[in-house]
C-alpha cells in the first residue's frame, strides 16, 4: 500500500512529504494508521546529524496514537479497530531486562530498533524501489506504519488522538521520571532545567506527587508563565543571575541543594550543574536529555563520595504496555494536564514549521494531525 509520510532524506536538510511503499504486516507485526504525532526534541536532534544512530534515509517520529488496521500472523493481543501508541521503549515481558523488574530497558528488538529496521532485518518502507528505513521502531511522521506487537500499547477507544500522542514521549518520559525513576516522595524540593516539552511534564510530575519546592530553570523567560501554571514555585534564568554561579545559588535556594533534579536540556554542562546543585549525603540528579554523540558529563568524583547520585532515564522508566494505559487513563479522569502544552497543531505538510517552532522556542508541543 502506499502511506503519505514526512522523509528524512539527509541529516540538516528540512523532511520532505512523499508518497512511500509500505509492505503489510509480517509474523508480530501490526498495520497502524497514525491519526497524531507530536514532535519532540530528539527528532531534532538526529535530524541534526549528531545521534550516533541516526540514519538516512529515514521516517523520524515517536509520539503517536492511532488505530490498528491490520495485523500479522502470531499477533494476539491486538485486533482491527484497537487504538494504540506505539512504544519507542516496548515491553515483551519475556526478556532478561523485562523479567528483571529492574529496568524498562525491553532489549527484545532493541538491535534491529537501533539500526532502523524491524526484528527480521528488513524495513517495511520503500521508495522509488530503494528502502527507507524505519526510526526507534516507530516512525510516526508517516500516515501508516508497520510496528511490532510487543511496541503498542493498546488505550480506551475515548481518548483524543491529538492530545494523547504525547504520551508516546513527552508526558510518560517527564512524569514518569519523577515517579518511577527518581520515586520522589511528597514534600520533597526539586530543580527542573529545561522548561519544554519534557521539563514542563516533570513538573507536573512533582505536582502530582506533592513536592513543596519545584524550581525551574530555563535561558528563554517566556517559559516562565506556562511553567507556574504546571506548578513551579520559584524561576531562575541563569543568564540574569548578576554574575552570581548558579550552582551555590540554587544551593541556597533550596535550602541546602535539592532532594531531586532533572536535567531536560541535553546539554552536558548544565547536567553537571544539575548533580552539583543536589543536596550533599542524598541528593538525586536524573538525566533525562540526550546529548549529541561524542559529549561526556564530568564532575569531581567527590560530589559522588559525599552522596550524591547521578542517574538516568529513558521513557521516564516506564513499562510501555503496562504504564502507558494507565497515563492516558490520568489524561481522561484530569490528573495530569495534555491539553496546555500542546501549543500547536499542523497537517503534515507544514511539519517542517513544527521545527522551526520548537528551534524558535515557541511552541511547547506542535501536533501533526494526519
Ligand atoms: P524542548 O526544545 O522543548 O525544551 C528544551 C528546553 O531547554 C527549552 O525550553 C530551552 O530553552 C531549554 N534550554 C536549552 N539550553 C538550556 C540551558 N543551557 N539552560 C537552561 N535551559 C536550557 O525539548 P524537549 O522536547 O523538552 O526535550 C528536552 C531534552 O530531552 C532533549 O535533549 C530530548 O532529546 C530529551 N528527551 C529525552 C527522553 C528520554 O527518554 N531520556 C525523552 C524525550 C526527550
Ligand atoms: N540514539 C541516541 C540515544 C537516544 C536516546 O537516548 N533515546 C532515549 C529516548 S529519547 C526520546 O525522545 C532512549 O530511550 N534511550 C534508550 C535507548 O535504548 O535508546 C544515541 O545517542 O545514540
Ligand atoms: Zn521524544
Ligand atoms: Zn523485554
Amino acid at each position: 500500500m502506499k502511506t503519505r509520510a514526512a522523509v528524512a532524506f539527509e541529516a540538516k536538510k528540512p523532511l520532505q512529504i512523499v508518497d512511500l511503499d509500505l509492505d503489510g504486516p509480517r509474523e508480530g507485526e501490526v498495520l497502524v494508521e497514525i491519526k497524531a504525532t507530536g514532535i519532540c526534541h530528539t527528532d531534532a536532534y538526529t535530524l541534526s546529524g549528531l545521534d550516533s544512530e541516526g540514519i538516512f534515509p529515514s521516517v523520524l517520529g515517536h509520539e503517536g496514537a492511532g488505530v490498528v488496521v491490520d495485523v500479522g500472523p502470531g499477533v494476539t493481543s491486538l485486533k482491527k479497530g484497537d487504538h494504540v501508541i506505539p512504544l519507542y521503549t516496548p515491553e515483551c515481558r519475556e526478556c532478561e531486562y523485562c523479567l528483571s523488574q529492574k529496568t524498562n530497558l525491553c532489549q527484545k528488538i532493541r538491535a534491529t530498533q537501533g539500526k532502523g529496521l524491524m526484528p527480521d532485518g528488513t524495513s517495511r518502507f520503500s521508495y522509488e524501489g530503494k528502502p527507507i528505513y524505519h526510526y526507534m521502531g516507530t516512525s510516526t511522521f508517516s500516515n501508516y506504519i508497520v510496528a511490532p506487537e510487543i511496541a503498542l500499547a493498546k488505550i480506551r477507544e475515548d481518548a483524543p488522538f491529538d492530545k494523547v500522542c504525547y504520551i508516546g514521549c513527552g508526558v510518560t518520559t517527564g512524569v514518569g521520571a519523577v515517579i518511577w525513576t527518581a520515586r520522589a516522595e511528597v514534600g520533597c524540593r526539586a530543580v527542573v532545567f529545561g522548561l519544554g516539552g519534557i521539563g514542563l511534564n516533570v513538573i507536573q510530575g512533582l505536582r502530582l506527587i506533592g513536592a513543596d519546592q519545584i524550581v525551574g530553570v530555563d535561558i528563554n523567560d517566556s517559559k516562565k508563565a506556562i511553567a507556574e501554571k504546571f506548578g513551579m514555585t520559584d524561576f531562575v534564568n541563569p543568564k540574569e543571575l548578576g554574575g552570581k554561579e548558579i550552582v551555590p545559588y540554587l544551593v541556597d535556594l533550596t535550602k541546602g541543594g535539592a532532594d531531586y533534579t532533572f536535567d531536560c536540556t541535553g546539554n552536558v554542562t548544565v547536567m553537571r550543574q544539575a548533580l552539583e546543585c543536589c543536596h550533599k549525603g542524598w541528593g538525586q540528579s536524573i538525566v533525562i536529555g540526550v546529548a549529541p554523540a561524542g559529549a561526556e558529563i564530568q564532575t569531581r568524583p567527590f560530589q559522588l563520595v559525599t552522596g550524591r547520585v547521578w542517574k538516568g532515564s529513558a521513557f521516564g522508566g516506564a513499562r510501555g504496555r503496562t504504564d502507558v494505559p494507565r497515563i492516558v487513563d490520568w489524561y481522561m479522569d484530569g490528573k495530569i494536564n495534555i491539553d496546555d502544552l500542546i501549543t500547536h497543531k499542523l497537517p503534515l505538510d507544514k511539519i517542517n514549521e513544527g521545527f522551526d517552532l520548537m528551534h524558535e522556542g515557541k511552541s511547547i508541543r506542535a501536533v501533526v494531525e494526519f
